[in-house]
């Protein structure tokens, strides 16, 4: 059968579909939240507020948003929470009105930080509390400290990471650990760099898969099934023009060190320039399903970017992971020095 005539009909016929408006606000509280903050103002992400929270005044003011809310002014006067979750979320609790006002009326708030200090990790699950009180969807991306920054924030992050999975409909978690893994001769500053754009991605790869119309949208309703399903979310990353080591690359560098063949869902967004083509897709598509679950409730969205050219994105969130596969995956502490840097150093420059 000759398609040609009918491939060209249905490219003149081919129109988007119109997509109802969604509300959405991204808010980072405390130091690395309000980074990644920035990196996504610099990133520019489209249908997004953008809003830092801290308690730190000289912090919040250096950093680029399109709101900033300086929390808890009575208990710490801006200076920081000192890495007590305590004084976080006492500096939420006085600064509720200010986050009520900017949650309202959301469809999904996206929450950000990284656990380990005061102010992320205390006033992180009392934000999520809040606007999930006003209706909306709260997804949560979080990163978890480096091995060398110590015990306490270890046991500090472990906490929070309990508090706000108990407020969140997902929470999605990055080791930075991994970062270590992935490219060991990183210098830290420029490891939390990296961290921020990670996060900036996932949170611009979803709400591109949510909000713009392309060849196959993500429903709101699929999406929000996915993103409910309880325990721990990570993500899958890749770049490449060949598809095969596209696939190859993201499942051997999920970002939290987890079994992650039991994740209950997936949201898998992928991006190429004008020439990507359904047999690509589906076998990107195909060749990350079998790694999952045969039950796992999979949505797939993809689009185009014509500036990629021959280049495709990769995102895959994977969710409903159990925290039983956490556990057993921790693995212990990767002997490795950070651009020549020993752990102590490292401790001391993360404090
Ligand atoms: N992604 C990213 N992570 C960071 C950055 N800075 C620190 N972190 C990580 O985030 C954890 C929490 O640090 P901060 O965000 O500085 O802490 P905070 O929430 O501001 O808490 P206080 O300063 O105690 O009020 C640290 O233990 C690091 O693991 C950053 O710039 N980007
Ligand atoms: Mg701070």
């Amino acid at each position: 059968m000759d398609l040609s005539r009918l491939i060209k009909d249905a490219e003149q016929q081919h129109r988007p579909a119109a997509l109802p408006r969604l509300k959405v606000t991204v808010i980072g509280a405390g130091g690395a939240g309000c980074n990644s903050i920035d990196a996504m103002m610099n990133m520019g992400i489209e249908n997004a507020r953008l809003i830092a929270v801290n308690t730190d005044s000289p912090h919040l003011n250096s950093i680029n948003a399109n709101e900033k809310i300086l929390i808890g002014k009575r208990v710490t006067k801006g200076q920081g929470a000192g890495g007590d979750p305590q004084v976080g979320e006492d500096s939420a609790v006085e600064s509720e009105n200010e986050i009520k006002a900017a949650v309202d009326g959301n469809d999904i708030v996206f929450l950000t930080g990284g656990l380990g200090g005061g102010t992320g990790t205390g006033s992180l699950p009392i934000i999520a509390d809040i606007a999930k009180m006003r209706g909306a969807m709260v997804i949560a991306i979080v990163s978890t400290p480096f091995k060398y920054e110590g015990e306490t924030r270890k046991s500090r992050a472990a906490d929070g990471l309990e508090s706000l999975m108990a407020m969140t409909d997902s929470t999605i978690v990055l080791d930075n650990n991994r970062l270590i893994e992935l490219a060991p001769n990183l210098p830290l500053d420029r490891a939390f760099l990296v961290m921020d754009t990670v996060i900036s991605r996932v949170i611009k790869g979803i709400l591109e898969a949510i909000t713009t119309p392309t060849m196959m949208n993500i429903d709101f309703a699929d999406f929000r099934n996915v993103m409910k399903l309880g325990g721990v979310a990570t993500v899958l990353y890749a770049e490449n023009s060949d598809p095969v080591r596209l696939v190859s690359e993201a499942v051997s560098n999920p970002f939290l060190d987890v079994d992650y063949s039991g994740a209950r869902g997936a949201l898998i967004n992928i991006i190429g320039g004008p020439k990507l083509n359904i047999s690509q897709i589906s076998r990107i598509s195909d060749s990350i399903t079998k790694q999952l679950d045969n039950r796992a409730n999979i949505i797939i969205g993809t689009g185009v970017d014509n500036s990629l050219g021959s280049e495709i994105h990769l995102l895959a969130v994977l969710t409903g992971i159990s925290r039983n596969e956490m556990m057993i995956k921790s693995a212990p502490a990767p002997q490795v020095k950070l651009a020549g840097i020993d752990a102590n150093g490292i401790a001391e420059m993360v404090r």
